[in-house]
């Protein structure tokens, strides 16, 4: 074990402030909940003090959105809106460095992942669904699509700036006004969006990000005045909003867990498949609605990809998030680490066989070394529930139809990958696998245009390409 001091300077990159407040109606003011303290989860020291919302700040958020939605936003043509929406992707592109730098202080990931992932997609997404705004008519919803109204979103705390801009890029497009909530434990860089938004001079109201607990997006989705709910989180709080809002005729899309199976077959480029699997499960800690967290490999070659496996995932760099070599940062909670200890040592009781990586781990901060467990079988926890951190679950299987039943063997259905030279293969499985996502040859790769989403316990709906703005649009 080490410690380390995060460098001083980064909290002035950063731009970091000892209190934020919420953002209504075009200004920043204190909200009525009780603040909330968010926490560097890499040090365990208070970043900042965040004011959060309370009910009658929700009401207040909704009803700005509505007006906005009938006076400016709702009625502007597209190719008006779409200014707004390039200026806002040009904005956090140029703040990309600070925001990088925030976000890993905020949530723990490293640097090189805030910098290359989490800022440039976000900002694609502004770019991509600015290009739809005056094109809804070629989207093939009918010529003249209608935007819902308000939309009421709450997002998770694994990708803080990514998620907001998955959810608010497209329904700005599209015409609709915004209610957003960000996760408890991740409020900084949405309030950030926040400011580039009043920045770059839009209508107020059009945007009102409303940072709080569960509570607060209780009362968010809840609300009578909000046309369209889209949540991204657990697949418990998932079902609990959908039963909720049963009988509403509120619009609903959900994107919610998954537990995805990474099939190596014996032809794949190995060497490519370890790097694809390191990829899929170490990526964010492992913090991804669509890790790969189910390895499955040919009994053939399971002896030599674990053996590969194992010496590339020793190289692992674990801790601090800001520093450019790091490859595993923090956990982002407390709460969150207390989980994947308890999933992994459920699997260890099962009787799957365990292998940590020896890499040293700060002794202060919530970390936790990348961990595979083989001989893992169908039935045990660490096979079918969502773990949700740097642990990867090995199985082994015979024939491409073992394969395929162990693979689609998941109340979840969000993503998939296959390792394989054979082409012929990819589309037999690919055609197969309950997966809204199914990569060939690669993993994690994310794209504006492309629609993500899932099947089954990973939700409904879809985000990204042309069939994430039926989402947002009445057709
Ligand atoms: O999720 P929650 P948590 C999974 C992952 C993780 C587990 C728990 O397995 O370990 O969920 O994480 C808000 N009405 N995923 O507890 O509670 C909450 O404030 C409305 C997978 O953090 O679902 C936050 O903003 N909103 C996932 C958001 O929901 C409510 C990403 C998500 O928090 C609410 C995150 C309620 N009743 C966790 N209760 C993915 N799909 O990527 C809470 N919230």
């Amino acid at each position: 074990t080490w410690d380390y001091a995060p460098a001083p300077e980064s909290r002035a990159i950063a731009n970091l402030k000892p209190a934020y407040r919420m953002f209504l109606d075009g200004q920043f003011v204190e909200g009525g909940g009780e603040p909330l303290k968010t926490v560097n989860p890499a040090t365990e020291e208070v970043l900042a003090e965040v004011s959060t919302a309370n009910s009658a700040d929700v009401d207040r958020a909704v009803k700005a959105a509505r007006r906005a939605y009938d006076k400016t936003w709702g009625r502007m043509p597209g190719s008006e809106r779409a200014k707004y929406i390039y200026r806002i992707a040009r904005m956090i592109a140029e703040r990309g460095r600070e925001l990088a730098v925030l976000e890993s202080l905020d949530n723990g990931k490293p640097i090189k992942e805030s910098r290359d992932v989490d800022v440039p997609t976000a900002s694609s997404h502004f770019f991509y669904h600015a290009g739809w705004a005056d094109k809804l008519g070629y989207a093939g919803y009918g010529p003249d699509p209608k935007p819902l109204g308000v939309a009421g979103q709450v997002i998770p705390w694994n990708f803080p700036l990514l998620m907001a801009a998955w959810k608010i890029a497209p329904a700005l497009a599209c015409g609709n006004t915004v209610v957003l909530k960000p996760a408890e434990t991740t409020p900084l860089t949405a309030l950030v969006l926040a400011e580039i938004i009043q920045q770059a001079d839009l209508p107020p109201g059009v945007v009102n990000i409303l940072p709080g607990a569960g509570d607060v997006g209780a009362e968010l989705v809840n609300h009578t005045g909000v046309d369209k709910v889209a949540f991204t989180g657990s697949t418990e709080v998932g079902k609990i909003i959908q039963r909720s809002l049963a009988g509403t005729n509120r619009k609903l899309t959900l994107e919610l867990g998954g537990k995805a199976a990474n099939v190596v077959f014996d032809d794949a480029p190995l060497d490519q498949a370890v790097e694809g699997i390191v990829n899929g499960i170490f990526f964010n800690q492992g913090h991804v609605c669509c890790a790969g967290s189910r390895l499955l490999v040919q009994e053939s070659v399971a002896e030599e990809l674990l053996a590969k496996l194992h010496t590339r995932v020793a190289t692992l760099r674990v801790g601090d998030p800001l520093d450019k070599n790091t490859d595993v940062g923090a956990i982002n909670s407390r709460e969150q680490l207390t989980k994947i200890q308890e999933l992994v040592a459920s699997g260890e009781d099962e009787g799957a066989q365990r292998w940590t990586s020896p890499c040293p781990v700060p002794e202060k901060g919530f970390f936790f070394a990348p961990t595979v467990f083989a001989n893992v079988s169908q039935a045990m926890r660490i096979a079918r529930e969502e773990i949700f951190g740097p642990v990867l679950s090995v199985l082994t299987f015979r024939t491409p139809d073992e394969a395929l039943a162990k693979a689609n063997n998941t109340p979840y259905g969000l993503s998939a990958g296959i390792w394989t030279e054979k082409g012929s293969r990819i589309l037999w499985m690919a055609d197969r696998m309950r997966a809204g996502v199914v990569w060939a040859n690669t993993f994690n790769r994310f794209d504006p245009t492309a629609p993500f989403g899932g099947y089954q316990e990973s939700g409904f709906g879809r985000e990204g390409g042309r069939a994430g703005l039926e989402a947002y649009l009445d057709v």
